[in-house]
C-alpha cells in the first residue's frame, strides 16, 4: 500500500472548522428536508464528507462544523461517522448548532458570525491556526500545503482559489492579485466579474476557503462584530477588510494539492444545482472518472450502512439482471432490470422489466417493474410505481416532476403522491 504520510506539526497545530450551515436551495426539493452538506453524494458518501476526509487526510485532527438550517440528517450523520477523533489524543470533534450562545434571539448571522459564536470554544483548545471550510463542495485538497504557505508568506489571511470561466464567477468571490500573489483587490459576487489580466476570459475565484493564525481570526471577529451594518459574513466583510487594511494571499488550488496519480486534473465542483448534481454522480461512471474515489492514500471517509453486498439476479422468467458502466452500491439487488450509466446508493431494489439510463439513485429507493427511467435524481426512499416512464415525454415530465433545463427530472416521494 502506499507510504504513510508524515505531518508537520503545522496540521496538528491547526483547527478545521466547517461552515456547514447554508440551505443550498439550488439544488430544490433535495434540501427540502436536509442541508446541502448533508446531500447524498458518489454511492457512499455526503458532501460534507470531502472536507472532513481533507482535513484529516491532511493531518488535521481538531474538527469543527458549524450547522444551522435543517440540521438533524446532517448532525445524525456526523454522529455516526465521524465521532473517532479521541480528546486524550488532543483530538476533537464538535458540532456546533446555532444554539444562541451569544445573544438569545440571534442565529447564525453570516458564515463570520456563525465561528465567532463559538469563539470561546475554538479558544479552549488553543489551535495556533484556523482553516475555515465550506462543507458544500466537492474536491480534494491538501489543507497542509495551503498552512505551509501561509506560515512561508506571513500572510495575515490565506484564501483558497481557483480559475473559474468569466461569466461563471458571479456566485463567488472575486480577486486581483500581484505577481506575488498578495490579493490587492476582492470583490463579493460582483454583477459583472473582472477577468485575469493574462486571461480575460477567466476569473480567479475564492473556494471560500481561509486560513488564520487563530488569534488574527479572533481578534478580526470582534472587531467585525462591534462594526455597525457588518453582515457578520467572511466575502462580504472580513476578507475584503483585511484585503484593505492587511495582507492577505490567494493560494492557488491545482493539481499538485493531490497526490493521487490516476487523476489528470484537480477537481472541485460546487454541485449547487440539480443539473450540476447529477452530471458529477453520472461523470463517476466514466471508465476513468475525473474524481478518483478508489484512492486509497486519499480515501473519503463516511458514515456506512452495514448492508450485504450488491446482488443480481435473474427473475423467474430467467430475465438477467444486470447493470453496466455503472457504480451499485451494498444492499442493492438488481432482479431481471437493466441498469445503464447509473448510480445506486445503498439498498435500491430494480424490479423486473425495469430500464434505468443516466439515474442517480439516492438510499433505499424501490423500483416497482417495468419502470423506465433516464436522465433522473430519485431522493432517498422514493416508491416508484409500476410501469413510469420518466425521460420521454418532456413535456408529461415537466408537469408531474422537478425538470431541469437540461431535462433532468428530480423526482421525490411527495410528487408521487400527487399523481394518485
Ligand atoms: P457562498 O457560496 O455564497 O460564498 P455562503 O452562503 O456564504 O457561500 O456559504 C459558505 C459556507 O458556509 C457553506 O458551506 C454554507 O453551508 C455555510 N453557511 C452559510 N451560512 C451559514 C451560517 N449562517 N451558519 C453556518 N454556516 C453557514 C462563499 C464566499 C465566496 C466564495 C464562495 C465559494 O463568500 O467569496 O467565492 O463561498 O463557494
Ligand atoms: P421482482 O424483480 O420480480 O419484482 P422481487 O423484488 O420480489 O422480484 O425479488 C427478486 C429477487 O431479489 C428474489 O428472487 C431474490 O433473489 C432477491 N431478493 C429479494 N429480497 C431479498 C432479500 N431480503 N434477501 C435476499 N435476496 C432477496
Amino acid at each position: 500500500m502506499g507510504e504513510t504520510r508524515r505531518h508537520s506539526p503545522l496540521a496538528r497545530d491547526a483547527m478545521a472548522y466547517v461552515l456547514a450551515g447554508g440551505r443550498g436551495s439550488r439544488l430544490m426539493e433535495l434540501t427540502a428536508k436536509r442541508a446541502k452538506p448533508a446531500v447524498y453524494f458518489g454511492g457512499k458518501t455526503r458532501i460534507i464528507d470531502f472536507a472532513l476526509a481533507n482535513a484529516i487526510n491532511s493531518g488535521i485532527r481538531r474538527l469543527g462544523v458549524a450547522t444551522q438550517y435543517k440540521a438533524h440528517s446532517l448532525i445524525r450523520h456526523l454522529q455516526r461517522g465521524w465521532n473517532f477523533l479521541r480528546p486524550e489524543r488532543n483530538e476533537s470533534f464538535d458540532v456546533l448548532p446555532a444554539s444562541q450562545r451569544v445573544s438569545e434571539d440571534q442565529w447564525y448571522a453570516g458564515t463570520a458570525d456563525a465561528v465567532y459564536q463559538n469563539l470561546d470554544i475554538i479558544e479552549s483548545y488553543g489551535p495556533e491556526f484556523m482553516i475555515i471550510l465550506a462543507g458544500d463542495h466537492i474536491y480534494k485538497m491538501d489543507y497542509e500545503l495551503m498552512l505551509q504557505q501561509h506560515v512561508d508568506s506571513g500572510a495575515d489571511v490565506t484564501v483558497g482559489c481557483l480559475e473559474v470561466p468569466r461569466k461563471e464567477a458571479t456566485g463567488f468571490g472575486v480577486m486581483h492579485v500581484d505577481d506575488k500573489d498578495q490579493i490587492i483587490s476582492f470583490i463579493e459576487k460582483p454583477k459583472d466579474p473582472p477577468g485575469m489580466p493574462d486571461k480575460p476570459d477567466m476569473a480567479l475565484a475564492s473556494m471560500g476557503i481561509y486560513v488564520f493564525k487563530t488569534s488574527f481570526l479572533c481578534e478580526q471577529l470582534r472587531r467585525d462584530a462591534a462594526e455597525k451594518g457588518s453582515e457578520r459574513d467572511f466575502g462580504k466583510n472580513l476578507i475584503p477588510y483585511i484585503v484593505k487594511h492587511g495582507k492577505a494571499v490567494a493560494h492557488r488550488f491545482t493539481r499538485s494539492c493531490v497526490r493521487s496519480e490516476n487523476e489528470s486534473q484537480s477537481y472541485w465542483r460546487d454541485v449547487g444545482t440539480v443539473d450540476a448534481y447529477w452530471e458529477a454522480n453520472i461523470d463517476l461512471t466514466d471508465v476513468v472518472p475525473a474524481l478518483d474515489l478508489y484512492d486509497r492514500n486519499w480515501p473519503i471517509w463516511t458514515y456506512s450502512e452495514l448492508v450485504p453486498p450488491a446482488k443480481f439476479v435473474h427473475d423467474e422468467d430467467g430475465r438477467r439482471g444486470k447493470a453496466v458502466s455503472s457504480l451499485v452500491s451494498g444492499g442493492c439487488i438488481i432482479s431481471g432490470a437493466g441498469v445503464k450509466n447509473s448510480l445506486l446508493f445503498t439498498g435500491v431494489r430494480v424490479n423486473s422489466y425495469s430500464r434505468l439510463e443516466q439515474a442517480v439513485v439516492l438510499p433505499h429507493v424501490n423500483i416497482a417493474r417495468s419502470a423506465r427511467l433516464k436522465r433522473v435524481v430519485i431522493d432517498r426512499g422514493v416508491e416508484i410505481p409500476e410501469g413510469l416512464v420518466v425521460g420521454d415525454d418532456p413535456v408529461l415530465d415537466a408537469k408531474r416532476f422537478r425538470r431541469t433545463e437540461n431535462g433532468i427530472c428530480l423526482i421525490t416521494q411527495p410528487m408521487l403522491d400527487k399523481l394518485v
